[in-house]
């Protein structure tokens, strides 16, 4: 059976001031991910700090926790093989104008302050990620009766 790791995602607020969210959820759900857990929240500074904990010493640090802490996010933990590769090819690189059209950042972004959606770039930092954000009781374990059809 197909191996399945999980990733946490989410939607920055301009993405969420921008109606994206029905279109980016759209993405995941019709590409064959397995929605794992989601929540709406306006996430603190304390949080936002851990959650970039390892760019603490960018000088965009502040602007980027300012950033994302100016409005609602859509926190979500999704389940899909390969999810670093598939994760990636998904949203684009971390600026929009250098990711493809056919990514969420290429698509729907312009610059890399406001890039509208987080994916997590390992294995261990979703780890870190999905229980910075998620109480082991929200991610809801179920069977897709889909599984089947979109792995072999
Ligand atoms: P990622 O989101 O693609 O993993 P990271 O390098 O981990 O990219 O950076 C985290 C976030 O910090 C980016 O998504 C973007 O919002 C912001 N960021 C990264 N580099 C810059 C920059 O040079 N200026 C402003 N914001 C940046
Ligand atoms: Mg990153």
């Amino acid at each position: 059976m197909a191996h399945q790791e999980r990733t946490f995602i989410a939607i920055k607020p301009d993405g969420v001031q921008h109606s994206l969210v029905g279109e980016i959820i759209k993405h995941f759900e019709q590409k064959g991910f397995h929605l794992v857990a989601m929540k709406f929240l306006q996430a603190s500074q304390e949080l936002l700090k851990q959650h970039y904990i390892d760019l603490k010493d960018r000088p965009f640090f502040p602007g980027l926790v300012k950033y994302m802490n100016s409005g609602p996010v859509v926190a979500m933990v999704w389940e899909v093989l390969n999810m670093v590769k598939m994760g990636q090819m998904m949203l684009g690189e971390t600026n929009p104008a250098d990711s493809k059209p056919g990514t969420i950042r290429g698509v729907f972004c312009i610059q890399v302050g406001r890039n509208i959606i987080h994916g997590s770039n390992s294995v261990k930092s979703a780890e870190k990620e999905i229980s910075l954000w998620f109480k082991p009781e929200e991610l809801v374990d179920y069977k897709s009766c889909a599984f089947d059809w979109i792995y072999e």
